[in-house]
């Protein structure tokens, strides 16, 4: 993939992206017959050109967890590709937690801008790409069954209306429900919430009893998230009522096996990419 297209297209694209994105509410509630959801890709290209592969985006819809950047070698690789997606096949492109200056100046993305489009491009694509990343859903409602979201449950059994009125843009964000909606983690450990010591301040670890009240109270069934690295691909929490889906093997993963989920009419699979 060349360097010089990708510079050139997002200096012609990312104000249009930018545009369209700004009118999407936090919340998206999506309607699908087939549907491919994406884990956290953090810079690994080739796994997304195979899944573009395997997938055609003509007939399957695209729900990406977010974490394209930080980490891998082809941080704006992917990212250029999952815009492209967003423009021409209506990609849902949810944000994580990497989709932010918070960590994008200390895991890589930034360094990879300046490196490989210059100081001065790079400056200019980043200021704009903060602002896109601010403007990005924060969730989504498949098919009246399926909440999609990058990290988990907010500590304090929020409702979907709630969700539906969070601010946007918030660029690091610093409202903490949405914060915890791209930083949480869920725990079989714990029974409601506890402090997440690995990922630091307001982060939380959400236990099985606010998975249930969040399901009952919304009349949803599955939590579907990305965000923590998983050697195998995918995991289940809370007795199969949280499904964390991992699609990277890049940088620090190369250990693991990428998976995606596949909507396919009623059923939903857990497929390895190759
Ligand atoms: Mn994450």
């Amino acid at each position: 993939m060349d360097i010089l297209t990708i510079k050139g297209f997002l200096k012609e694209n990312i104000d249009r992206v930018y545009g369209e994105l700004s009118t999407y509410e936090p919340l998206l509630r999506i309607t699908a017959d087939k549907a491919v959801i994406i884990g956290d890709l953090h810079g690994d290209v080739d796994t997304l050109l195979r899944i573009i592969n395997n997938y055609s985006p003509d007939k399957w819809i695209y729900i990406m967890l977010g974490d394209y950047v930080d980490r891998g070698e082809h941080q704006i690789e992917t990212l250029y590709l999952a815009l492209r997606l967003f423009l021409e096949h209506k990609a849902i492109l949810l944000r994580g937690n990497h989709e932010s200056p918070l960590t994008n100046y200390e895991y890589g993305f930034y360094t990879e801008l300046l490196r490989k489009f210059g100081h001065y491009d790079g400056d200019y694509v980043y200021d704009k790409l903060k602002e896109v990343f601010a403007q990005m859903p924060i969730s989504v409602i498949l098919n009246d069954k399926y909440f999609l979201v990058h990290g988990g449950l907010p500590i304090n059994n929020i409702s979907i209306d709630s969700i539906a009125k969070l601010p946007k843009p918030d660029e690091i964000p610093s409202n903490e429900i949405t914060f915890q909606l791209l930083w949480n983690d869920p725990s079989d450990e714990v029974k409601y919430y506890e402090h997440n010591v690995i990922r630091g301040p307001g982060t939380y670890v959400f236990g099985p009893v606010l998975t249930e009240n969040f399901l009952n109270s919304s009349g949803l069934r599955i939590i579907i998230r990305g965000h923590e690295y998983t050697p195998r691909g995918y995991k289940w929490n809370h007795g199969n009522k949280v499904l964390t889906i991992f699609t990277s093997r890049a940088g620090p993963y190369s250990a693991a096996e990428p998976h995606v989920i596949l909507l396919d009419g009623e059923s939903l699979n857990i497929v390895g990419v190759s």
